[in-house]
């Protein structure tokens, strides 16, 4: 920055001005931290831009500092209602992320006909109109041949315009397989808020009121989806509320919280059903939400049966069912058994949280619910938020599906001909909906797509084989559990376009490779951002800079190239749609290009929120270029109990304690295959039969592995400084990775308690080999107190073999920096949710000095 020094200090000035004038009393600590007036003209002035973080789910509206044409720093953008101002550590890592040398610069192709990992794809650099001509020439000969079920479309993170690429292209193409990565994100979270409330979708939370929040295998001031708000108000937090954490690893929250329960893996159910218990024996629940004896006397006596009719409730249905089938045995003394948490803690923890009801939080997360029974302890988790009146109350939890107003995009229905057509009957490749895999998102057997299976399918070729895969912001064969499937299924696929930021493990087995913009940075996209704070927002990603490199946006520019590509070869469907349904919302102009389509999708899909003629509750925004500036427009503030009174949108209209509504879904499931619902709880691992499968309920938890041979269990966690799995070619996040509790910087390590590393003769940096009975890692051992006895704990996101000199070891040499902890762990599911099951220990390990 050329900044002389009048010019210097009148911008210091400004800033001061800037500190003392605005409403926070907190002082402007950065240079920074606001735009400066001066304006000399040898001061070269940068300006702050606003943008989206995807680091992770939060989806945090920021905005990146712009000089000389680069992108500087990042900051929250203070007019996103749900991260006021505030982002984390990771919307940082993303300037490491888009000026990385190792990124894909132009369009590539394989020239090496055979893939696997020791094949060197010997990618050469090819034009766009090669690569699109090449992928329109595989799609046409799907076409030809009435296969275009075989192409599929592969999706990881995305932004709200995803619905072009992954929803429209393969209806018009003709194949029902468009796969995301949902299910091996967090479904079984969902699952339980779904089964007990009917909402799909991440919660919000109020904790500005809370009193007293139980995080069950939740990190929220380190992962999960709000770390920004929830970091900027945990100290005021902590002081109001008492806060519980459940997490057999000594997590940043758990370091934070009054009480830290170190579970064992997989064994939450039995915690959250002992609370349950405690809660209605000693008479806790929250009455004006429940219920309550009709005669005002309490029941609810341990080992015994209570009659329904004896109660009667108001917001719920079926608390008597499920005391009855799950709860009146579930003490605390049997908690503990199974949990190894003392009773004591379980009591205290329970009074604590009824106590202060309403304003009680149960806090769900994939950590104790991606489990391979987990489902039925995210419906506990949920179960506990309907006994104290904290669901959609005021100090609660908030499962409300309020939608921000969008256009969508326009029907493709018109473009669907008679081969695409016949294409999308056919069966999925997923496998969702087969006996086995009920994934019942919404009520539907085979809802929920699931993605580790499509390996196996490929492998098996049952339905069939994929023959077209375009591919993009997904690393399958390092983010799924069981990688080595993934390497040969992907081996298998014929044809396999990756569109990518960095080159992978996944690109190693592409056939082409497309630069793609990174995301914070170098595209124009809408962001339908999570709920936070109370608020839910449409953001708006800018173009900060213009990229160095030659690449197009995945989900708009590429469908359009595709599209004329077609048309070359006699197929303009796709083309059509977007050049005849597609209109800019201001002029009414057609598309005629790709950089015209990608501008005219986004408008299109946000004119409701910044044209100010659309009512809409929420910010009135003045136009297009307003939107761009402010970069976000948020709803206004959730206004509780909208759900109450009969709104729960649930089979019996009430927050269902006994879940009539999922009672419905598997009875349909079951119809489908002609067996009973024990059936199919038999088939799901699941131990319950009868009645109890529709109520709340502890499911032991079951590994893969023999104790005999692998006496430990494994269990992992993110790191603070993760972006998913995209951020470890960056030199910040080795450089800080000590940033996680017990972690090491530029290192990878298995976190052993101190006792168990004494019985094994193992001491701190030994490096260790840890085997499953899906496979084996080499890592360092450290010694630390965070990890349970009994349990290894290991930090996802290392172990890359081909994604970077910084992210391996030797690139060149496929040496990975440390080990992926998909390489050990089994490809399990959460059956009933479709979901992969990372979490609950669900492998057994041994650990052998290497
Ligand atoms: N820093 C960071 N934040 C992220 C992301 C990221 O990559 N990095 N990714 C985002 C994404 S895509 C998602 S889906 C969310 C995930 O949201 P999170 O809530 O962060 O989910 P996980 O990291 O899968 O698991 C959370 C915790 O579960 C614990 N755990 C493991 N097994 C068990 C168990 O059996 N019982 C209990 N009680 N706890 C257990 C782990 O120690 C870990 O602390 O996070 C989002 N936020
Ligand atoms: N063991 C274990 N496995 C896990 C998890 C875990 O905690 N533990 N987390 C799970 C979860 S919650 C999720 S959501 C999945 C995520 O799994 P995936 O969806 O497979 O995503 P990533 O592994 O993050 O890899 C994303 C790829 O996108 C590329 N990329 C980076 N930025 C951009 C961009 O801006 N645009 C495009 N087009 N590409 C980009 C990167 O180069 C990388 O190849 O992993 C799951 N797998
Ligand atoms: S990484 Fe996630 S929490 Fe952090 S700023 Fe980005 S979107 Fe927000
Ligand atoms: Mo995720």
């Amino acid at each position: 920055m050329k900044l002389s020094r009048k010019g210097f200090l009148k911008a210091s000035a400004a800033t001061g001005l800037f500190a003392a004038g605005a409403a926070s009393t907190k002082p402007a600590l950065n240079a920074f931290s606001t735009k400066t007036e001066a304006s000399q003209e040898n001061v070269e002035q940068g300006e702050w831009i606003a943008s989206v973080c995807q680091g992770c789910t939060a989806w945090c509206a920021v905005q990146v500092y712009r000089i000389d044409g680069r992108a500087t720093k990042v900051r929250g953008n203070p007019n996103a209602k749900a991260n006021h101002g505030h982002s984390c550590v990771r919307s940082h890592i993303g300037l490491q992320q888009v000026y990385d040398p190792d990124r894909v610069k132009q369009p590539m192709k394989r020239t090496n006909p055979n893939k696997g990992r020791d094949e060197d794809p010997e990618f050469v650099p090819i034009s766009w109109e090669e690569a699109m001509d090449t992928i329109a020439e595989k799609i046409i000969e799907l076409r030809e041949n009435n296969e275009t079920h075989k192409f599929s479309v592969w999706r990881g993170r995305y932004t709200s315009n995803n619905g072009i690429l992954y929803g429209n292209l393969p209806k018009i193409i003709g194949s029902p397989n468009n796969i995301s990565h949902s299910s091996i994100c967090a479904e079984s979270e969902k699952f339980g808020r779904y089964y007990t409330e009917r909402y799909w979708g991440y919660a919000d939370y109020d904790h500005e009121k809370a009193l007293y929040e139980i995080f069950w295998g939740g990190d929220p001031i380190a992962t999960n989806r709000q770390v920004p708000h929830t970091a900027s108000i945990w100290g005021e937090l902590s002081d109001r509320a008492t806060l519980a954490c459940v997490d057999p690893r000594f997590s940043t929250t758990a370091a934070k919280s009054d009480e830290w329960m170190p579970v064992i893996p997989g064994e939450d159910g039995a915690i959250a059903s002992a609370i349950a218990h405690v809660i209605l024996t000693e008479g806790l629940w929250y009455k004006p939400f429940v219920g309550d004896f009709t005669d005002g006397q309490n029941r609810f006596v341990e080992g015994e049966d209570v009659d329904e009719d004896d109660f009667e409730e108001i917001q719920t249905h079926g608390l008597v069912k499920w005391w009855n089938l799950e709860l009146k045995d579930k003490t605390p003394e049997w908690a503990a058994e199974r949990s190894g948490i003392e009773a004591d803690q379980i009591y205290r923890v329970a009074r604590g949280f009824a106590n202060a009801a309403p304003k009680a939080i149960s806090f769900s997360s994939p950590g104790s619910s991606m489990t391979i029974r987990g489902g039925y302890t995210a419906m506990t988790q949920a179960a506990l938020n309907g006994l104290v009146g904290s669901a959609d109350n005021e100090g609660g939890v908030i499962s409300n599906g309020i939608s921000v107003p969008n256009n969508g995009f326009p029907d493709p229905d018109d473009y669907i001909d008679e081969i695409a057509a016949n294409g999308l009957e056919q069966e999925r490749i997923d496998w969702g909906g087969r006996l086995e895999l009920p994934a019942l998102k919404d009520s539907a057997s085979g809802g929920v797509k699931v993605t580790n299976t499509v390996a196996d399918a490929v492998l098996a070729e049952d339905p069939y084989n994929l023959k077209v895969v375009l591919s993009y912001w997904t690393n399958f064969n390092f983010s799924n559990q069981g990688t080595d499937r993934w390497d040969r299924a992907l081996a298998k696929i014929p044809f396999m376009v990756h569109m990518t930021v960095n080159p992978a493990e996944q690109t190693h087995f592409a056939d082409i490779v497309l630069p793609v913009p990174h995301s914070q940075f170098e595209r124009q996209s809408p962001v339908a951002g999570s709920n936070g704070n109370l608020h839910r927002h449409l953001h708006l990603q800018n173009r900060v800079i213009e990229s160095p490199f030659d690449i197009r946006v995945d989900e708009t520019e590429i469908p359009w190239m595709l599209g004329e590509a077609l048309e070359k070869k006699g197929f303009s469907n796709l083309i059509d749609y977007f050049r005849n349904e597609f209109r800019d919302p201001e002029t009414g102009d057609a598309p005629t290009n790709a950089a015209e389509f990608d501008e005219i999708a986004t408008k299109h899909f946000t004119h409701p929120v910044w044209d100010p003629t659309f009512e809409k509750d929420g910010d009135q925004i003045d136009g297009w270029e307003e939107y761009k500036r402010l970069g976000t427009w948020n709803t206004n503030r959730y206004e509780f109990r909208q759900k109450w009174d009969g709104n729960w949108g649930t089979e019996t209209g009430q927050f269902e304690f006994y879940s009539e509504t999922l009672k419905a879904a598997l009875q349909d499931h079951a119809d489908k295959h002609n067996v009973s619902i024990d059936d199919v709880m038999e088939a799901t691992f699941n131990t319950v039969r009868g009645d109890g499968a529709f109520v709340p309920h502890y499911e032991p938890a079951k590994r893969v592995g023999d104790e005999s041979e692998y006496p430990l269990i494994f269990m992992e966690h993110r790191s603070k400084l993760n972006r998913e799995a995209r951020s470890a070619n960056t030199s910040w996040y080795q450089e800080f990775k000590d940033i996680d509790l017990g972690d090491e910087a530029w290192d990878d390590v298995a976190k052993l308690n101190p006792k168990d590393a004494a019985e094994l003769g193992i001491e701190n940096g030994d490096m260790v080999r840890l085997v499953t009975p899906e496979g084996q890692i080499e890592v360092k051992a450290k010694l630390w107190e965070g990890t349970r006895p009994g349990v290894v704990a290991k930090c996802y996101g290392q172990g890359h073999w081909a994604y970077g000199h910084i992210a391996s070891l030797d690139r060149r040499r496929q040496i990975a920096r440390g080990g992926n902890n998909n390489i050990i762990l089994a490809p399990v599911h959460e059956a009933l949710s479709g979901s992969g099951a990372r979490h609950g220990g669900q492998t057994r390990v041994r650990v052998e000095k290497v």
